[in-house]
């Protein structure tokens, strides 16, 4: 929706601190390197974020940080990956131009909020 600047200022549906490795790069695919990650739900996307220390998620603000990468969530697929690693709570994104990662938790509520507000996201955009 149009903000006091007259410009389009995407919603911000979520952040917060999760374990990020990304295991494909355009369907080719990579070694492991998990690292904890500032992920952005905002708009279309899912933003990541590094140097989370100084983060929260009320504090967060889009332009503050500069992001490491960015997902395009429409056509993305969203599965639970457990068995992709020796971690528990993890799920596998998949873009439509073949990146893969998989993001994790130790806290189990948190994990599953995650799953559930992207691929909300991903249905949205599934039906527009
Ligand atoms: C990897 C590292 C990862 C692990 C991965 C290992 O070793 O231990 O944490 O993934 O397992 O290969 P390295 O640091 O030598 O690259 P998980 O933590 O997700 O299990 P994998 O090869 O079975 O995926």
């Amino acid at each position: 929706s149009p903000d006091s600047n007259g410009s389009s200022t995407p919603e911000l549906e979520k952040a917060g601190l999760l374990n990020k490795t990304k295991i494909a790069e355009g369907g080719r695919k990579l070694r492991k390197n998990w690292n904890p990650s500032w992920v952005v739900l905002v708009g279309n996307s899912l933003v990541f974020f590094k140097d989370p220390k100084s983060q929260t998620p009320s504090s967060w603000k889009p332009g503050n940080s500069c992001p490491e990468s960015s997902v395009d969530l429409r056509g993305a697929q969203l599965q639970w990956a457990n068995n992709l690693s020796s971690k528990k709570n993890v799920f596998k994104l998949r873009t439509v131009t073949g990146n893969e990662f998989l993001l994790q938790s130790e806290t189990d509520s948190l994990i599953r909020e995650w799953f559930n507000t992207i691929q909300s996201v991903i249905d949205r955009l599934n039906r527009e």
